[in-house]
C-alpha cells in the first residue's frame, strides 16, 4: 500500500536513504530538515525514481513554532501522514562531563529530545483523528548503554527510548504503532558533526571495521513500515557484525581507529 510518510532529517544519512529506498515503493514523502538546497535537488531525484510525490520543508525541529506552522501549513492531501520517521539529531563533542560546553548541550537536548516532541506532537492528532498511523523514532546504542564521554547524547537518545516507550502506551487507543529502531556505528555526516567538521576525526571512528549505512539502516525502518498493521517493532537494535556493544569494535589493526 502506498504511504504518505514524513522524515525529519531527510537532508543526509540515515533519513536521506530512508527516503531514496522509501521512494521506490512508490510512497508519497514529506522531506524535512535546515538545508533547503539538498531538500530541493533530492526532492526532484526521488520524483525521478518513483516516489508517488515530494513535498519538503525546510525547518528547524528546534524551532516550536515553525515546526507547527509548517505542519499545519501542509497541503490538505499531505495531511494524511500514515508514518512519521523521527530521524534528525545530533551529537556535538565527545568530552567529558567536567568539560562540556553548555551550548553543545542546549543543542543536542533542543533537537533529539525537544524537536523529536514537537514533531510529534503536531503530527499525532492528524493520526490520532485518523486512528492509524505509525511513529518511527531513530534511537541509538547510545539510547541503550552510556560510554565515556557520550553523557548528554547518551542521555537523549535514552530519552528517546523512554519517550518511544511513553508514546506507545498513550497512542494505544489510538491504534497508532510505534517503533524505535536503534542503530549502532553508521558512518553518515554524524562524526563530521560531532567533530565541528574535522574530517580526519570523523574518519577515524570508522577505521579498521566496516560501519553500519545508512542504507543498512532504512531495510530496517523499512521492514518495520512494510509488516502487517497487527505486528509491531517495538525496539530494534541493529549493529556492525564488529560491534559488540557501544565501545566494543573489532578493528583490522593493520588499519588503526578509534572510537
Ligand atoms: P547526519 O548528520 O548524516 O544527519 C542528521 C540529519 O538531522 C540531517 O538531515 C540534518 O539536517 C538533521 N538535523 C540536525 N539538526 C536538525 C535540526 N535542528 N532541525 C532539523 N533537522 C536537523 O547523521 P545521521 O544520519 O547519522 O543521524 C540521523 C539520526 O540517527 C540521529 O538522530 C542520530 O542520533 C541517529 N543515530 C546515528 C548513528 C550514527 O552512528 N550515525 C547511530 C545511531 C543513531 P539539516 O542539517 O539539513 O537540518
Ligand atoms: C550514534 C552511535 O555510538 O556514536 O548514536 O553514539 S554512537
Amino acid at each position: 500500500m502506498k504511504k504518505t510518510i514524513m522524515i525529519t532529517g531527510a537532508t543526509s544519512g540515515i533519513g536521506e536513504a530512508c527516503a531514496r529506498l522509501l521512494a521506490v515503493d512508490g510512497h508519497r514523502l514529506v522531506l524535512t530538515g535546515r538545508r533547503l538546497d539538498r531538500l530541493e535537488r533530492l526532492s526532484e531525484e526521488l520524483i525521478n525514481a518513483g516516489a508517488g510525490g515530494v513535498h519538503f520543508l525546510g525547518m528547524d525541529v528546534r524551532d516550536r513554532a515553525a515546526v507547527e506552522a509548517g505542519i499545519s501549513k501542509l497541503p490538505s492531501g499531505w495531511k494524511t501522514i500514515d508514518v512519521l520517521i523521527n530521524n534528525a539529531g545530533l551529537a556535538l563533542g565527545l568530552s567529558g562531563i567536567d568539560g562540556g560546553d553548555p551550548g553543545e548541550w542546549d543543542q543536542m537536548l533542543d533537537t533529539n529530545v525537544k524537536g523529536l516532541l514537537y514533531v510529534s506532537r503536531a503530527v499525532i492528532p492528524l493520526m490520532a483523528e485518523r486512528r492509524q498511523g505509525q511513529i518511527i523514532n531513530i534511537g541509538s546504542i547510545a539510547g541503550r548503554e552510556t560510554y565515556p564521554n557520550g553523557n548528554v547524547y547518551c542521555a537523549t537518545k535514552h530519552a528517546v527510548s523512554s519517550l518511544t516507550k511513553g508514546m506507545r502506551l498513550d497512542l494505544l487507543p489510538y491504534g497508532i504503532r510505534v517503533s524505535q529502531v536503534s542503530p549502532g556505528a553508521v558512518e553518515t555526516e554524524f562524526s563530521l558533526v560531532r567533530f565541528h567538521g574535522d574530517a580526519q576525526k570523523a574518519k577515524g571512528v570508522y577505521r579498521g571495521f566496516r560501519p553500519l549505512s545508512g542504507e543498512d539502516v532504512a531495510v530496517a525502518v523499512k521492514f518495520a513500515i512494510d509488516l502487517p498493521g497487527h505486528v509491531n517493532v517495538d525496539d530494534l537494535l541493529l549493529m556492525p557484525s564488529a560491534q559488540a556493544s557501544a565501545t566494543m569494535i573489532r578493528r583490522d589493526e593493520s588499519e588503526g581507529g578509534a572510537h
